[in-house]
């Protein structure tokens, strides 16, 4: 009797609904060595927020740990450069190099939502990002940061690295300093707000259909 009332069990059961399509993983890698600097960066779009960044430059570590908290980008970030200098080719490197691996990511840029724009606070900072992965680089930069130093780090590389990640990622970034009175807190924002827009302008856009979201067709 058991066994038949197995069989029923299995009779009855409702056909299994056809699997949903596989998400291919938008994940990418860049090794990029010059001279002057050897960087390595892996990311996940798709992550959680994880990362493992080591760039010998704290300041800049910290910055990264927030485009990968707040765009939940699995991030991995090793740079080795010649820090003996300044930071100025680790700092701009590490962003040449992470604009690459977002280009390489996002591949032909089919399906993604395209555009992206947040507006962070920091306490008294409030810092707007808008961005748009529009294959042509353009950076409007309006921080006004009153310290030239945050720990070690010299505050006129926040410019470069974000000039970096454009020009090699081929994004329109325009980034807007609304309030602010703290370094540390106008550059952190800044870094917070490029999360959330990245996060918004690669998300998959179910309605594009894997389209390339451009009237030209290509981006
Ligand atoms: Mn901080």
């Amino acid at each position: 009797m058991n066994d038949q009332l197995g069989i029923m069990e299995i009779i009855d059961r409702p056909p299994v609904p056809p699997a949903p399509p596989v998400q291919v993983a938008r994940a990418a890698l860049v090794k990029r060595t010059t001279l002057e600097t050897d960087v390595t960066v892996s990311l996940n779009l798709d992550g959680v927020g994880t990362c493992k960044a080591s760039t010998g430059i704290p300041f800049l570590d910290h910055m990264l740990q927030q485009i990968a908290s707040h765009g939940l980008i699995d991030l991995d970030v090793q740079a080795i450069g010649d820090l003996e200098i300044d930071d100025h080719h680790t700092n701009e490197d590490v962003g040449i190099t992470l604009g690459q691996t977002l280009a390489k990511a996002v591949g032909d840029r089919s399906g993604i939502s395209r555009f992206g724009h947040f507006i962070a606070p920091l306490d008294e900072a409030l810092i707007e990002v808008v961005l748009d992965f529009s294959g042509r680089p353009h950076l409007s930069y309006s921080l006004e940061i009153p310290n030239q130093r945050i720990g070690t780090y010299d505050t006129e590389l926040v410019k470069e690295f974000f000039s970096a990640v454009v020009n090699h990622c081929q994004m329109t970034l325009h980034v807007r300093q609304l309030q602010g009175g703290n370094s540390h807190h106008i550059v952190e924002a800044a870094f917070k707000a490029f999360a959330r827009a990245l996060r918004m302008a690669v998300e998959i856009d179910p309605r594009r259909a894997s389209r390339i979201p451009s009237s030209k067709g290509v981006l």
